[in-house]
């Protein structure tokens, strides 16, 4: 049992590998040794698969992915596994429907969450609702998804639930942005009583001061409530004369007002430096959507696109984790504030 304690299921299958002996990494992340998990071409008249979410699903395992297809239109797909590792994926789009059941499918998708909220899974994606912004559905069968209302308006990008109610509301995080390759982005909050009208946002935090997350921020997979706050694994982008780089670090939120940044970490968790987050589409990418964690042992498996081009997963345990956050947390009072002005 770990110190910080997790407060989620128990995933007794985890994905996992310990860490190896001879890791040099500074923070307490390591990739995959099989690593990339999802190669290219893995369907008929898709390209490439990458930044995508996984969840337990019965004895196994089920994710959405990013699938981008041979006309380089990104839709969201579905897949099965029984250990999170190796995927069957459904050669169809996922069918969203609208309410009475009509086709209702966005242009395009991409950037896929999945969060199970109560006992309805949701997916949160980025879509042209007549530019960027966010789509949302929700599936209880994983047979039938169900759209939900746009919840904001363009630009946006990035929007991923919490997996609880807090203080009676459910909360987004989200990152609003402009029509293009957003050389700006903060991450903000919005809380919504029925996954229908958002509001009440707030400010959680801004890029800035980190080199390797100075360009632009934005959340990447669900945070994961724990004894020491919602720890929250985002992407952070520099900029350099080869254009962007995207790693990724962590923050704690606050566990009953997670507008206020606890701790943050200054150091990248991930950075570009394998093959397959060097060399793709789009080189030097490492985007989580994902991070599971198995409340018995503390071990965490965060899921992560690379290089716009495969998937890749790579590992975390909560106590050493916590502990390399802490201490590099380096927070300013935009950080700990509650977000509103
Ligand atoms: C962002 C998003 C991501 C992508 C990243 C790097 O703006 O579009 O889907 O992984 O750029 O290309």
């Amino acid at each position: 049992m770990s110190k910080v304690r997790i407060f989620s299921q128990s995933i007794p299958n985890l994905p996992w590998q310990p860490r190896p002996e001879n890791d040099r990494h500074d923070a307490p992340v390591w990739r995959y040794s099989e690593n990339p998990v999802i190669g290219r071409n893995p369907l008929p008249g898709v390209a490439r698969i990458f930044n995508s979410a996984a969840a337990p699903w019965g004895d196994g395992f089920i994710a959405v992915f990013r699938g981008e297809q041979i006309n380089g239109i990104p839709h969201v797909y579905m897949g099965k596994s029984p250990d999170g590792i190796h995927w069957e994926i459904d050669p169809e789009k996922v069918p969203f429907t609208d309410e009475t059941g009509k086709p209702f499918l966005p242009p395009y998708a991409y950037d896929p969450r999945l969060v199970k909220v109560e006992d309805t899974y949701y997916i949160m994606w980025c879509q042209d609702f007549y530019g960027a912004s966010i789509g949302m559905a929700m599936t209880r069968d994983f047979r039938t998804f169900t759209r939900l209302e746009n919840p904001f308006i363009p630009f946006n990008r990035n929007a991923v639930l919490f997996p609880r109610k807090v203080n009676g509301n459910y909360l987004l995080l989200s990152r609003p942005s402009d029509s293009g390759h957003t050389p700006f982005g903060d991450i903000w909050l919005s809380q919504s009583p029925d996954m229908k009208f958002w509001g009440m946002h707030r400010h959680v935090m801004s890029p800035g001061r980190n080199w390797w997350e100075s360009v632009k921020i934005g959340s990447g997979a669900a945070p994961i409530e724990t004894s020491e706050g919602w720890l929250l694994f985002y992407h952070g982008v520099s900029s350099t004369c080869n254009g962007f780089v995207y790693s990724f670090g962590a923050a704690v939120l606050d566990l009953d007002e997670p507008s206020r940044v606890k701790y943050r970490c200054e150091n990248f968790l991930l950075t570009p430096e394998e093959w397959y987050e060097e060399r793709g589409f789009v080189p030097n990418v490492c985007f989580p959507c994902a991070a599971l964690a198995d409340a018995d042992t503390g071990r965490i498996a965060i899921y992560y696109g690379a290089a716009d081009t495969y998937l890749g997963l790579a590992f975390t345990e909560i106590d050493p984790l916590m502990d390399y956050i802490r201490a590099h947390s380096v927070v300013s009072e935009n950080d700990t504030e509650p977000g509103l002005r």
